[in-house]
């Protein structure tokens, strides 16, 4: 399918060491396609349900002991160790290559390896960048058909250029003590062997388009970030851009697929998602941050996912869907998880391919889910309801503002902006959520998650806020930089604010904010809202005063958050930009 020697080159050393019995390229054809499906079928890798309910959907289970990212076995391998950073694991490049070839040696022996050409970003877009995952599982095949743009167009496109992204996957035994997922930014490669799960194994994902992506950005001058992408469109049809950065569990698919309230509805109000997950931000020629989506669908967590928490989400997995580690429902051969409805399947397989009886289903204990917390939907951004008409644009879309965002239960207001691009950068380091009971161990412990970035930056975190400051100083008409945090609770650890669509009228005071529409009160983190300025309206239980309560600053609280951040900053290192340490000097007197 190419002439291209460096890709050629490449595939037959890659093939030497893996000893594949055949290769195969993948075209993006509808026949290739089908075939794949049917012989992952015929050996029990997929499980084609009903297709009448769910046309073109799929289900497949992973091994048990390979059902999530692996942080402690992800590593960035730069030849000075300074260079991955002190958040980072690193190995030496050559000792990692040593390491791992001797785990890929002859591991793809009885196996196909499967060659992907695919495109983060719309083939041909200034933004795009191109890689090849080889490959020995069809699953993987399947998910970057859906994932990301691929197939013999992208080989067009590549022509006999060198610059691409070299990955290697090979799932060899499943075996985590061998599990790895390394990055080598100076080579433009990825390896990653021993696992079958998605975000270790889809190497467009996290491991091309935030790790390899965010070194590429620091060299070549744009952003590669976890952000999703949403349009906010007012009643005459201007619409409005913004980026959004969580940690997870904090509701980022939602968000980015908000269905608005009834009273902004009615005014003809809309919000359109440009993406769920990543986003790519490059300067304008009209010296705005333009942003694009580099993903071609959503790589969404099932669990909770239903008609009222997520509509859109859930209808988008109704067609060309594949599931994994969801319950299976044998009566109508269609999937279920926790938090899809009351109605759960009287007979049932669960994620790990054991029948499942839901009458033993414990909601504190989650080894009696059917549905592993961690189970995912892979779907094409194009069936979402609310996809915006801006997601193929190869320009992608110019952002007003910027978003960072936590779970916290005192420290930071449901909203507040910074006074600008250097203090907002500031506010992104400084990000943290607190766990909650829904995961191990202990209740309210603070994880700093700097821009949500922390598991995904290719290099030195202190570098990489260097990065943002430096981009800052190239946009002359930058985005706006704001913290949000939907989880404040009273008294008695009750949420206070309602979240979910409701968070759009903070949304709307954002973009107020953006042109200057409204004032707001100065405060020693940054700018809150006045309580009236946030519209209650039609909204229950809420009054001014809860608005008051829950935009209010508490001193004491950040106080003892200055504490983790100065220990944070420490970890990070001696790369921490000084701007950052005035910055939080700053806040410390301000606070008194
Ligand atoms: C994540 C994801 O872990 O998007 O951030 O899957
Ligand atoms: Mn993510």
């Amino acid at each position: 399918m190419t002439k291209n020697k460096y890709i050629l080159n490449w595939i037959d050393e890659m093939a030497a060491m893996t000893q594949p019995d055949k290769i195969v390229w993948i075209d993006g054809s509808d026949e290739q396609t089908e075939a794949l499906r049917e012989e992952a079928c015929s050996t029990g890798e997929i499980i084609k349900l009903n297709q009448d309910l769910l046309p073109n959907c799929y289900l497949h289970r992973t091994a048990v002991n390979d059902v999530a990212r692996v942080e402690g076995r992800t590593f960035i391998c730069t030849s000075k160790k300074e260079d991955a950073g002190n958040i980072n694991n690193w190995m030496a490049p050559a000792e990692c290559y040593e390491k791992l070839s001797k785990l890929y040696r002859g591991a793809m022996k009885g196996r196909t390896m499967y060659v992907i050409p695919y495109s983060m970003g719309q083939v041909g877009s200034s933004f795009a960048k191109y890689g090849i995952e080889l490959t020995d599982s069809i699953y993987v095949v399947l998910n970057m058909l859906i994932m990301t743009r691929a197939g013999a167009h992208v080989l067009e496109a590549m022509g006999d250029s060198p610059d691409f992204i070299k990955g290697l996957h090979a799932k060899a035994d499943i075996d985590e003590e061998n599990r790895y997922i390394c990055h080598f930014p100076e080579d433009n490669t990825i390896w990653s062997v021993n696992s079958g799960y998605g975000g270790n194994v889809l190497l467009g994902k996290k491991c091309f388009a935030l790790r390899i992506a965010s070194y590429l950005g620091r060299k070549e001058g744009w952003m590669a970030e976890h952000m999703l992408i949403l349009g906010l469109q007012n009643p005459k049809g201007e619409i409005k851009y913004i980026s959004a950065a969580f940690p997870s569990a904090c509701g980022k698919t939602n968000l980015a697929m908000l269905i608005p309230p009834e009273i902004y509805q009615k005014q003809g109000y809309k919000v359109w998602c440009v993406g769920d997950d990543i986003a790519w931000l490059r300067v304008g020629e009209d010296g705005r941050l333009w942003a694009v989506n580099p993903e071609n669908g959503f790589f969404g967590v099932a669990p909770g996912t239903n008609d009222k928490s997520n509509p859109n989400a859930l209808e988008t997995t109704k067609r060309d869907t594949i599931f994994t580690n969801v319950v299976h429902d044998l009566d109508n051969n269609t999937v279920w998880w926790e938090g899809l409805d009351n109605n759960p399947p009287a007979n049932a397989i669960d994620w790990k391919g054991n029948p499942w009886d839901y009458k033993k289903f414990d909601k504190k204990d989650k080894s009696t889910c059917g549905a592993h917390p961690n189970s995912r939907f892979t779907s094409l951004a194009k069936n979402c309801p609310c996809i915006s008409d801006k997601f193929d644009d190869p320009k992608g879309v110019p952002i007003s503002a910027i978003i960072f965002g936590g779970r916290r239960a005192k420290t930071a207001p449901l909203v507040y902006q910074s006074f600008g691009w250097q203090h907002g950068t500031f506010v992104g380091s400084i990000m943290a959520s607190e766990t909650t009971a829904a995961a191990a161990g202990a209740v309210g412990v603070v994880r700093r998650d700097p821009m949500a970035m922390r598991p995904f930056v290719g290099y030195d975190m202190g570098d990489y806020w260097a990065h943002w400051l430096a981009m800052g100083k190239t946009i002359p008409n930058a985005p706006k930089i704001f913290h949000v945090n939907w989880f404040r609770t009273d008294d008695e650890g009750h949420f206070i604010w309602p979240g979910f669509g409701d968070n759009m009228r903070v949304l709307m005071w954002i973009l107020d904010r953006c042109e200057d529409k409204v004032d707001a009160v100065e405060t020693a983190i940054g700018y809150v809202p006045k309580a009236e300025d946030i519209n209650i309206e039609g909204l229950e239980g809420i009054t001014l005063d809860t608005i008051r309560e829950l935009v209010s600053v508490d001193v004491e609280s950040w106080k003892e958050d200055i504490a983790n951040i100065k220990e944070f900053y420490n970890l990070v290192g001696e790369r921490v930009p000084a701007e950052l340490k005035e910055e939080l000097a700053a806040l410390e007197a301000r606070l008194g």
